[in-house]
């Protein structure tokens, strides 16, 4: 099991001494979605990031970054979250035997997500507001502390988190025409914009993508401006001030992409339509990306037979209570032959 940064050690900042922190992560499936892409007249891949060790993208960002935590003799992490930065950084801590402390918002948080940090004994701490508020408060504890910050403002994240883009241009052999990904703090756009900015420079990409920047119409941070108070169904992407919006709003004006802010109906629908239709099952801010392309499609700003890659963030089990709020109640009967028959067969 080779994790991303055996895979991509000289595009990374290693060294042969450094003291690699792996989970096996990256290398997830670009898997071509036939049936939608008919449906919207695109050729479409999806890019599962739920395939990740802890079942999100965050992996890529915390393998190095927990790495040069240990290469540089910190003792421990923190991080302020929506809840996978949670996760993964609980999980990459324990593999390194550091302490981690991670702040969420009370109640905010999708079941999945706080369970992964618990179970990997991490200090959870629920703050009675929002993300924005625990990055603020988790930033100034650093300067006050000997705890390294492992949130996106930490450069060795995105640095990790590029390798996405390699993986991308590698299989399809250039960069595709449009690449559909949710944004809430601007950390993952920002580092796929640098991974195919160095694929292009490297000759493994032609020409850049155009982004489509997907934000819940509650969070429309990119289009809206900075918000005091961010509303989702869309959890993972409920942020009002992303920390890296100039960089976010930079790549998508030289990739010449665009933003789209969406209802959470029209999120939600593309979270069911995922797993029907394809067997991807996503969690709601990451079916964001679909949802964006649905609606470029629909306003005319992916054309026809576009090559598109829908990045799916992170697992539909980090989630299990808005996906059971979304489907049909499971039938119910007897035991029997004759009643079991009747409940599966019965229209
Ligand atoms: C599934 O875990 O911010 O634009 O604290 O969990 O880089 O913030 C999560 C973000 C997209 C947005 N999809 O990425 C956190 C956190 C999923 C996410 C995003 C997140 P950024």
């Amino acid at each position: 099991m080779t994790g991303l940064i055996e895979r991509y050690r000289a595009r990374l900042p290693v060294s042969a001494d450094t003291p690699v922190v792996t989970l096996g992560e990256g290398s997830t499936p670009l898997l071509p979605a036939p049936r939608l892409g008919a449906e919207l007249g695109v050729e479409l891949y999806l890019k599962v990031e739920g395939a990740n060790p802890t079942g999100s993208f965050k992996d890529r960002g915390m393998t190095l970054a927990v790495t040069k935590a240990v290469e540089e003799g910190s003792t421990a992490v923190i991080c302020a979250s929506t809840g996978n930065t949670s996760a993964s950084a609980a999980a990459y801590a324990a593999r390194a035997g550091l302490r981690c402390a991670v702040v969420v918002p009370e109640g905010r948080i999708a079941l999945g997500k706080l369970a992964q940090a618990q179970a990997s004994g991490a200090r959870v701490v629920q703050i009675a507001g929002g993300f924005d508020e625990a990055l603020t408060a988790v930033r100034a504890l650093c300067e006050r502390q000997p705890i390294t910050l492992v949130n996106n403002l930490n450069p060795y994240r995105l640095e990790g988190q590029k390798t996405a883009s390699f993986e991308i241009c590698e299989e399809l052999g250039d960069a595709p025409d449009w690449l559909c990904i949710p944004v809430g703090n601007g950390g993952n756009i920002t580092a796929y914009w640098k991974g195919f900015e160095e694929a292009l420079a490297s000759g493994e990409a032609r020409r850049p993508p155009a982004l489509l920047a997907c934000q819940a119409r509650g969070a429309a941070s990119l289009l809206r401006g900075p918000l005091d108070r961010p509303e989702t169904v869309a959890t993972a992407i409920r942020i009002g001030r992303p920390v890296r919006r100039e960089e976010a709003l930079d790549a998508l004006s030289r990739s010449e992409g665009r933003a789209v802010a969406l209802e959470d109906r029209q999120i939600l629908d593309a979270f069911r339509r995922l797993p029907a239709a394809e067997g991807v099952f996503c969690e709601p801010a990451s079916a964001a990306s679909f949802a964006g392309l649905v609606q470029a499609r629909a306003d005319g700003t992916i054309p026809e037979g576009a090559r598109v890659v829908c990045v799916l963030t992170g697992h539909g089990l980090k989630d299990p209570d808005t996906a059971i709020g979304e489907a049909e109640r499971p039938r119910r009967c007897g035991a029997t032959l004759a009643e079991i028959e009747q409940a599966v067969l019965a229209g």
